[in-house]
């Protein structure tokens, strides 16, 4: 995949989504890509603060960086730029034998533009504000002024074209355009040239979409009119820039979501109006075909909750990537969830030696908690381009440890199951069953290896289960705290069966290698996964039994 250039150079080919019959995969030097990845915390886009980021990624065992770049930084003054970050950034990615994701901080950094230049924020008259339905000036920039979207988009496609010329490596992946946009305290933008917009008809290519007949966002929408209008116009202006972005450098670009609550949504502007919340996703994905997914940003941290979003955001439309999760305990066993669902990537927000710690969203102390996720990540990481190629093609499934992530000792914020449930009691709670087809796959956690005594769940919470099709009856199988047993369903439901041949082993270089065969006890109970994961090679049968 590899080619040579005119000059005999060699030629990476540009990252790429790629949609492989409604499975995606993120194409990186030719192949699928799995991100392993780490976001640093807001501020880490200077030079002088990368010495605090290399050792958390490293510690991390994450292999691609997502890091900011701030339209401040790279345009002080209008018209000059300056990419002197981006270029050590990238020099030293390529050192540590990282890739990266670039975040580009501008019109919105969650609903300000905080990391606009100050010729951008100070000039109210040329860049405006959201107004409110009651007159106030909110510090969220308007969607509706073409002054301020032809000025991001010259600093954004400059940016791009630095990294053509500068990146033949191909160190950057992909690029987030904004960060959680929209608006909070305000459903839209209530000025008198938005006015004049929202008076106007809904345009045709949202009819296609919605099956409507022409009228005004008021007639056709009703009450979730002002939402849609200002989803619909931030969206078209996101894409905007994309697009011309793209036009000089085609890398792969998408943008992150401050989540509603799907089972307690509230208001728009209560929650970020305007983003690509889940009730919009319909009407972003009408708007900006240059953005290529919607990715969900976790801070909540109940099963419930976070399966519930990887649902919603996992559609045939749009492939799962977690552009943010929060970084303590009770995050990471969702890595198992999302990979399942065919997720591109998952990655923790927060990740640096700063010192910063964004709790209670976050861990308290991050050092602390990092060890939860850099042994998955190192598990993972021997396989990202294995289970990356076979992610692409076959079928998947992955289920995180349900119940509470209360720990015994404290309760954590946003961590509540909404079931409320006394989950010490009943096994089931500590149960869950994949249904594979032919195959049932049951999965308990927090029991000894023995037939002794039922799941009564890990303290706190922190299994989870990962299984790929490879072919008939056979299964590539991974998990951490958590027993793994099958049985017949379907048409063989009933049917006498076995675990035929459990093989461990590990991959290299894309062919699997045969280490040792699990039997007797290793296998007479079920496949039991401790906290130092394994991967297996399942093959099931059944028999006859007259
Ligand atoms: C995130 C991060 C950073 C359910 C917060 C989350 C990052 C941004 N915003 O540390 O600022 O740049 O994308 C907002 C979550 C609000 C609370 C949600 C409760």
């Amino acid at each position: 995949f590899i080619g040579t250039g005119a000059n005999g150079e060699n030629m990476r080919p540009i990252p790429q989504l790629v949609n492989n019959n409604g499975r995606y995969s993120l194409m990186v030097d030719g192949a699928p890509y799995l991100i392993l990845g780490a976001q640093t915390n807001n501020s880490a886009n200077y030079p002088a603060a990368l010495p605090m980021v290399w050792p958390a990624v490293e510690k991390m065992n994450a292999n691609t960086l997502i890091i900011p770049v701030a339209w401040e930084q790279v345009e002080p003054k209008e018209g000059s730029f300056d990419f002197s970050f981006v270029d050590i950034l990238l020099e030293q990615a390529r050192e540590k034998g990282v890739r990266l994701v670039l975040l580009w901080f501008a019109t919105w950094k969650n609903n300000g533009p905080s990391y606009a230049p100050l010729w951008v924020k100070l000039d109210n008259r040329r860049f405006p504000r959201v107004k409110t339905a009651d007159g106030k000036t909110l510090n969220s920039l308007s969607p509706h002024f073409r002054s301020t979207l032809e000025a991001d988009k010259k600093a954004f496609v400059a940016l791009m074209r630095h990294l053509k010329k500068t990146d033949a490596q191909r160190t950057v992946i992909m690029v987030q355009v904004q960060n959680e946009v929209g608006t909070y305290g305000s459903v839209r933008d209530f000025s008198d040239i938005a006015e004049k917009i929202f008076r106007q008809p809904v345009p045709e290519s949202l009819l296609a979409v919605t099956g409507k007949e022409p009228g005004t966002w008021r007639q056709l929408f009703g009450r979730d009119a002002d939402e849609f209008f200002h989803a619909w116009h931030i969206a078209r202006y996101v894409d905007e820039i994309a697009a011309a972005g793209k036009a000089v450098y085609p890398l792969p670009m998408y943008v992150n979501v401050a989540l509603r609550n799907p089972f307690n949504p509230g208001e728009p502007g209560q929650y970020s109006s305007g983003g690509a919340t889940d009730n919009v996703i319909h009407i972003w994905k009408a708007a900006a075909p240059n953005i290529d997914m919607i990715s969900p940003d976790i801070y909540f941290r109940d099963h419930k909750t976070v399966t519930r979003i990887m649902d919603l955001y996992n559609r045939e439309d749009n492939p799962l990537y977690i552009a943010e999760i929060g970084n303590d305990q009770p995050y990471a066993r969702y890595l198992f969830s999302a990979l399942g669902r065919g997720a591109l990537g998952f990655t923790p927000f927060g990740i640096d030696y700063t010192g910063y710690s964004n709790y209670p969203l976050g861990a308290k102390k991050m050092d602390s908690e990092i060890a939860h996720f850099s042994g998955l990540y190192q598990f993972f990481g021997a396989m990202a381009r294995e289970w990356a190629q076979i992610s692409a093609s076959k079928r998947t499934w992955g289920v995180s440890e349900p119940g509470d992530t209360v720990r015994q000792d404290d309760t954590v914020w946003n961590s509540q199951d909404s079931s409320g449930q006394d989950r010490e009691t009943n096994p089931e709670d500590h149960t869950q069953r994949l249904d594979l087809g032919d195959w049932i796959a049951e999965i308990t956690y927090g029991r000894p290896a023995f037939w002794t005594d039922p799941p009564k769940g890990n303290k706190p919470a922190s299994g989870g289960a990962l299984i790929a099709e490879l072919g008939a009856n056979e299964y590539l199988v991974t998990a951490l705290r958590a027993r793994v047993t099958f049985y017949p369903n379907g048409d063989q439901e009933g049917k006498s069966y076995m675990l035929a041949r459990v093989e461990e082993g590990h991959f290299e270089q894309g062919k699997w290698v045969f280490e040792r065969i699990w039997n007797g006890d290793q296998t007479d109970w079920g496949l039991n996964f401790t906290s130092n994961p394994r991967v297996l090679k399942v093959t099931l049968a059944t028999y006859q039994t007259d």
